[in-house]
């Protein structure tokens, strides 16, 4: 399979050009069904160790059903299938850029949770609009295992959001490790209590919120992904998921900017639109830069030409 990689704001995305299995015609979300059950491998092979490096999303470039979409895409980590994935967005539209296959401007992409639109405005500047975000819940308690309760809103912003209106320790890079293990036990907790997004959809994002780091700069977060590991960029459809949370709390309004810091300190820079069917439409803006162009070969003898799978990211199971 012939591959790009890219980061955006230190969080890696490898798009999968072509070698792919091929899935037919019909929407992207029949599409992703039919790589997961059929195709898994492709997955595992590209993200998980020895090709994989940690936190890595995958985006499979599939036809589009939408003819005035540039590509279909299908993102994916180590643990499963993603609905949209801002950060990994952006890394497409610049690695696309990057091969000649697009021009600098406008293009959209089909995703399995519908069409989002890249606006790169430079090799490396992408401004990214989600798709519909809205919030279901607010101030929900969490009562977790080994860190208290938590209060936080639940949303959806292109993936299902626990936002923990505060963190269990201050945002810095040397509270990782901590901060991980608050955000796996919040997910598990979420699980036994049998909170769910909308058509009980599992919640496998959680979010912390925190100050601010750098001037401009509006507030600072760390991400669980669904793969156990952390977001390194500000992620794209958890700061759809803040905006979501903050229009409907009306403390931001239409066309106000909002800045996000990651755990890192790197930006996204946002703001939103109304949208048609009472959410909000968030512009998301990142810096992506490729890393390396390749292939991937599997080796029909090779024990782990499909992947090593290691348990880390089975956590809604682990009982306490
Ligand atoms: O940027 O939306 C995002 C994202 C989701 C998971 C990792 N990054």
């Amino acid at each position: 399979m012939r591959i790009i990689d890219s980061h955006t704001g230190g969080e890696p995305t490898r798009v999968i050009l072509d070698g792919g299995p091929d899935l037919g015609e019909g929407p992207l979300a029949l599409r992703r069904q039919r790589l997961a059950a059929a195709h898994d491998d492709v997955r595992l092979a590209t993200v998980s160790k020895p090709r994989g490096v940690e936190a890595l999303v995958g985006a499979l470039l599939c036809k589009p059903e939408d003819q005035t979409c540039a590509t279909g895409v299908i993102f994916f980590n180590e643990a499963g299938y993603l609905g949209m994935c801002g950060h990994a967005t952006m890394g497409l539209a610049v690695s696309l850029h990057h091969l000649g296959a697009i021009d600098l401007g406008c293009h959209r992409f089909e995703t399995p949770v519908g069409v989002v639109t890249a606006d790169l405005t430079s090799p490396h500047d992408v401004s990214v609009k989600n798709v519909e975000s809205y919030r279901v819940r607010s101030q929900v308690d969490v009562e977790t295992a080994g860190f208290g309760t938590f209060t936080g809103d639940i949303a959806w912003g292109g993936n299902w959001f626990f936002l923990g209106a505060s963190a269990p320790t201050a945002l810095v890079p040397e509270n990782i490790p901590t901060l991980l293990d608050a955000a796996r036990d919040v997910r598990r907790s979420l699980a036994r209590a049998g909170i769910r997004g909308a058509e009980g959809a599992e919640i496998d994002h959680v979010e912390f919120f925190g100050p601010a780091q750098s001037p401009g700069a509006n507030a600072r977060n760390f991400v669980l992904c669904p793969d156990g590991t952390y977001d390194r960029s500000p992620c794209g459809t958890g700061t759809s998921a803040k905006l979501a949370c903050l229009a409907a709390d009306g403390t931001l309004d239409v066309g106000e900017t909002w800045v996000q810091e990651s755990i890192l300190g790197s930006r996204f820079e946002t703001h939103y639109q109304p949208g048609r069917r009472g959410g909000i439409l968030p512009t998301i803006t990142g810096r992506a830069y490729v890393t390396a162009e390749g292939r991937l070969l599997r080796t029909p003898e090779d024990p782990f030409a499909n992947g090593i799978r290691t348990a880390s990211y089975s956590l809604p199971a682990a009982a306490h």
